[in-house]
């Protein structure tokens, strides 16, 4: 495996690859040299025909403590505006086809917050600490959040969230139906998010993409529209052979064995 200063790859399971945010000293604050390994790391499992999902990570005591304050703290308008200061952290959410699941122990602030919600399926233990703080920074959630936080939970309470710059736990979060699943503890976290994965990496990879895309799609387009992209993406899937393999294997009471064409 390469080897990063920020962060560290593994494959925990079978198809799972997973990105693991290392940058205690900062509780793992998003710096840009920290995001352009992570999207490199990404755009490598992306394109990996070994594997299916990505998990991204951080420490049991921060997924991320938010973008790099003291980084920020010199920038310009016109600095900002005319490098497109924040898009890379988009790769993510444009490049990557194959679900991430981020699992969040500890802080999940700003940034931090941020990219947890830029994933497919957000896990995090009960005690996790989530909020978009920026508003006591005299700023304001600068890579999606005051759109992710909205569209997740609603508008009064993302907009006394992101108002008040009030932090909200794990145990919310899932209440709140932000996150699939807190946890109660780090350790049941870890185990069950990696057992989703393996769940997910048993399927179709081309079933799997198909249903990313079109939940996704979901997040930007009006009811009726994502209806029919949604058919017409089901429509295409008869054209794979995993379809043919699916249907015939539930036929014959057999366990389907992918080809992931
Ligand atoms: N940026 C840079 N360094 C950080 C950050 C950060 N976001 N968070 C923590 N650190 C550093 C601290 O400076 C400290 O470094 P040092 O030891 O050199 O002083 C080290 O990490 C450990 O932090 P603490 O000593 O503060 O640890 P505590 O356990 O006491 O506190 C907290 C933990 C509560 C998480 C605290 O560190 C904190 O409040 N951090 C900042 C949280 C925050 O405000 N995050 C939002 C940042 S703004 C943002 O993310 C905007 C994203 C959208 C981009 C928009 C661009 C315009």
């Amino acid at each position: 495996a390469r080897s990063y200063e920020f962060i560290q790859t593994s494959e925990p399971k079978p198809g799972v690859g997973q990105v693991t945010l290392n940058r205690p000293k900062a509780l793992n604050a998003l710096c840009t040299p920290l995001i352009t390994e992570l999207n490199q790391a990404l755009s490598e499992y992306n394109a990996s025909d070994s594997i299916s999902v990505i998990v991204l990570t951080g420490s049991q005591k921060a997924f991320a403590a938010g973008a790099d304050i003291k980084e920020m703290q010199p920038l310009t308008f016109a600095g900002a505006y005319t490098n497109s200061f924040i898009e890379s952290w988009s790769e993510l959410t444009t490049k990557v086809k194959k679900p991430i699941i981020a699992a969040v122990s500890g802080h999940a602030l700003g940034g931090g917050c941020e990219l947890a919600m830029m994933c497919d399926i957000l896990y995090c233990t009960e005690t996790a600490n989530f909020g978009q703080p920026e508003i006591k920074l005299g700023t304001l959630p600068g890579a999606g959040g005051s759109q992710r936080l909205t569209r997740a939970i609603g508008k009064s309470k993302a907009m006394e969230l992101i108002l008040t710059g009030k932090n909200f736990s794990g145990t919310d979060a899932e209440k709140w139906g932000l996150a699939a699943k807190a946890f109660a503890s780090y350790e049941e976290l870890m185990e069950q998010t990696l057992k989703t994965a393996e769940t997910i990496a048993g399927y179709s990879r081309v079933a799997v993409q198909g249903c990313k895309e079109v939940v996704n799609k979901s997040q930007d387009l009006p009811l009726r529209d994502g209806v029919e992209y949604e058919r017409r993406v089901f429509h295409s899937l008869f054209g794979s052979q995993d379809q043919k393999i699916g249907m015939k294997a539930f036929a014959e009471k057999k366990k389907a064995e992918w080809t992931h064409q």
